[in-house]
């Protein structure tokens, strides 16, 4: 079965465009067919005092069950050279699901949907670009409608959707990675 996942990207340490095009490649390589968001310039939330993050959001298309989708993100996350020091430290990858199809999971460390979806437009801005439609199943609404109820915060398009989704999509032989869906 090929479920319909969304993921989260964020990167706040060292070359933050790098480092989200290395997860981008590695999830498209390892997990299946993905579509990427434009890369956001967002405010850090939660942890004052860090370095601004750059965010991103993914749509993946995958047979991972989500036991395994999790085990392959933990595994991307290192490669990319990501240490878990303490929680929210800075990071160089996180990779967090989203949405698994329309699953609701709660078998902790797979959790889904994302419990702090609705308050994050760090997650929502990019997400809305590529599921704007798409439907909480919990919530009921859609994504645009999440992140229309946020107050607005600052960001910033740093990399455009069609020129990640070319740079990505022209690095060798890569298939799967769609870069000029609407
Ligand atoms: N991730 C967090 C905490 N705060 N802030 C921004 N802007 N972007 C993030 O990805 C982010 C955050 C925990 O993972
Ligand atoms: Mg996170
Ligand atoms: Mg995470």
């Amino acid at each position: 079965m090929i479920s319909e996942v969304y993921l989260g990207l964020g990167s706040n340490l060292g070359d933050r465009v790098e480092n989200l095009t290395r997860g981008a490649r590695l999830i498209s390589e390892e997990l299946g067919d993905i579509e990427m968001s434009s890369i956001y310039e967002t405010t850090p939330v939660g942890f004052s005092n860090q370095p601004g993050f750059f965010n991103a959001a993914c749509r993946l298309w995958t047979r991972a069950s989500p036991f395994e989708l999790m085990h392959a993100i933990r595994k991307i996350e290192a490669v990319v050279g990501r240490h878990r020091t303490f929680v929210n430290a800075p990071r160089t990858l996180d990779v967090d699901i989203l949405l698994f199809g329309r699953m609701v999971i709660e078998t902790p460390p797979v959790v889904a949907p994302h419990p702090r979806l609705a308050e994050r437009s760090f997650a929502l801005a990019p997400l809305v670009e590529i599921a704007a439609n798409v439907t909480h199943p919990t919530l009921g609404l859609s994504m645009a409608e999440m992140l229309a109820r946020l107050p607005h915060e600052p960001r910033r398009i740093v990399l455009p959707k069609r020129e990640w989704g070319q740079s990505l999509s022209d690095g060798g032989s890569m298939l799967g990675i769609v870069s000029s869906m609407a």
